[in-house]
């Protein structure tokens, strides 16, 4: 079981073993993570579609673990619709493809569901001002979206780190996750600059060089270290 309760890891299902789906889900639960992040793409907003609403909607009835949605599609409105049916817990829109991002966040809070908007690396934190009361959660895209198995964009560190002091600014307590190449070694730096819930993938909990509890300690140590430099 987990050592570190503090840090979320959401493990990216498009990271897995697409084939073996229920036995990966098995082997994630038994090391303890605490999300499920499902990456749904509309091959239009991002240039991939690596999982579907039907899948989705099976590994919903194979697992109870809480499904960490991720949106990276034009039409929000419809995909909301889609996985509130399917039942999930949180779901992340990207302030770029929302038209009626205040609309949006509104039709996923009235689902009793956590709504969390998604960054672009090169998009400012000021695009969330003034929605920050509608919101659950921060994503912090440390990609650019559409692939797993990409290196951090460099502004990521600093971007976390302004995103929690802009939080505080407005007193606003909100977990902030970050997606896209938390790996084993920046890990310690989005931990320590202000991540709370960590999407782990190819260079993390997916890595082929350990299997999945190798991994995991990998990465509570990890946490522990960023934990120690946090300010
Ligand atoms: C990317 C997607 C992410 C990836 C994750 C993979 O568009 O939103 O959730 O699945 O970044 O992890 P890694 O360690 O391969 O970057
Ligand atoms: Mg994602």
């Amino acid at each position: 079981m987990r050592i570190n309760q503090l840090i979320q890891i959401s493990p990216s299902i498009m990271c897995a073993d697409l084939c073996n789906m229920e036995d990966e889900l098995r082997k994630l639960e038994s090391i303890g993570v605490d999300l499920l992040h499902c990456d749904l793409m509309d091959g239009h907003f991002v240039p991939n579609m690596p999982l579907g609403l039907v899948l989705l909607e099976q590994l919903r009835s194979k697992t109870e673990l809480p499904f960490d949605i991720h949106l990276m599609v034009d039409d929000n409105d419809f995909f909301v619709q889609k996985v509130v049916e399917i039942g999930v817990q949180q779901i992340a829109v990207h302030v770029e493809s929302t038209t009626h991002l205040d609309r949006t966040l509104s039709l996923i809070q009235e689902n009793d569901i956590r709504a969390g908007v998604a960054l672009n690396p090169a998009t400012p934190l000021t695009t969330i001002e003034y929605i920050l009361d509608r919101i659950d959660f921060v994503m912090i895209m440390s990609v650019n979206p559409g692939f797993a198995g990409q290196k951090m964009v460099p502004s990521a560190l600093k971007k976390v780190a302004n995103c929690r002091d802009f939080l505080d600014q407005h007193g606003v307590d909100i977990p902030i996750e970050v997606d896209g190449n938390v790996s084993f070694s920046n890990i310690p730096d989005m931990v320590a600059a202000g991540a709370d819930i960590l999407v782990a993938g190819t260079s993390s909990i997916f890595n082929k060089n350990g299997n999945y509890s190798e991994n995991m300690d990998k990465i509570e140590k990890a946490i522990q270290r960023g934990l120690e430099r946090r300010r």
